[in-house]
């Protein structure tokens, strides 16, 4: 769609499909070399083969710490460093709370909150050893602010990563990277399309100032935004992208 992000190598994470593999595409679009992680290797490969513009796929677990090593092994061999890292890898519940326990918990803060904690660890080391600039988005949920029901540990997560990008802002802001969250509403995503969630369209278009249903690329244009040089001077901050839904 443009050429603003040529030069750049950019690593999204859960790029197999839904949001991650929307924003994969566009950041590709953009002229960004996208690297697809996933713990699904095969989908992973048929999203860099779908999405092209030299796209690659190297499958990983973000929650693992040993998987994570590798991932970064493997940049570093084959094409140095990355320039923007998309945080996009989550489990994504539908869970009564009588059904929250503390192996669910645990299982939802090892991906959503830890695996962030990890790659961007990983990521933002990369980029300052090898003096680099850099930008970290990841993908929080307008849960947090709405309080949404059935996902107790999953919002507790979401708001353990904005609080992360506010802090890593700080931590990084002199080193020339920037950290930054989006959060999307209810998105017609290949997760959410299969699970319980569905039901709750209508109810939540009826709360959105702008009507119609939360499509994957809503996201991946905020985010792509996010990762050009239009951005350079937000940093800490919280973009909501959700029609209007919630307001903070
Ligand atoms: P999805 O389930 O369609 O895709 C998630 C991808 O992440 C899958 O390909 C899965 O294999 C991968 N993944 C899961 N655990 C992983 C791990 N440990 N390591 C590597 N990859 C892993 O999900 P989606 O709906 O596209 O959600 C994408 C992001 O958007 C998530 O952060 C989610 O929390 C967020 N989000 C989604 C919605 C929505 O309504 N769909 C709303 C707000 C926020
Ligand atoms: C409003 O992040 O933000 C359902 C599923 N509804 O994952 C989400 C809303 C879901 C959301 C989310």
């Amino acid at each position: 769609m443009s050429d603003r992000l040529a030069g750049k190598t950019a690593l999204v994470t859960g790029a197999a499909q839904g949001i991650g593999r929307a924003i994969a595409a566009r950041l590709a679009a953009d002229g960004a070399t996208v690297i697809i992680s996933d713990l699904n290797e095969a989908g992973g490969v048929a999203a860099a083969e779908a999405i092209g513009h030299g796209a690659k796929a190297i499958s990983a677990d973000v929650s693992s710490p040993t998987s994570v090593t590798a991932l970064f092994e493997a940049i570093d061999a084959e094409m140095g460093c990355v320039d923007i890292l998309v945080n996009n890898a989550s489990i994504v519940p539908f869970i009564a709370w009588d059904d929250v326990d503390l192996d669910h918990w645990q299982q939802i803060i090892g991906t959503n909150l830890t695996g962030t904690f990890l790659v961007s660890r990983a990521a933002t080391d990369q980029m300052r050893a090898k003096g680099k600039p850099g930008r970290v988005i990841s993908i929080a949920s307008n849960a947090f602010f709405a309080g949404t029901p059935n996902m107790a540990a999953y919002i507790a997560a979401k708001g353990g990563v904005i609080g992360f990008m506010r802090a890593l802002a700080t931590e990084l802001g002199a080193y020339g990277i920037t950290a930054n969250s989006v959060t999307p509403g209810l998105t017609e995503s290949d997760g959410v399309k299969t699970s319980p969630h569905m039901a709750a369209f209508d109810f939540v278009e009826m709360l959105q100032a702008v009507k119609g249903r939360g499509q994957p690329e809503h996201i991946a244009d905020v985010v792509a935004f996010l990762a050009s040089d239009d951005a350079r001077w937000i940093s800490g901050q919280t973009i909501n992208v959700d029609a209007g839904m919630v307001r903070y």
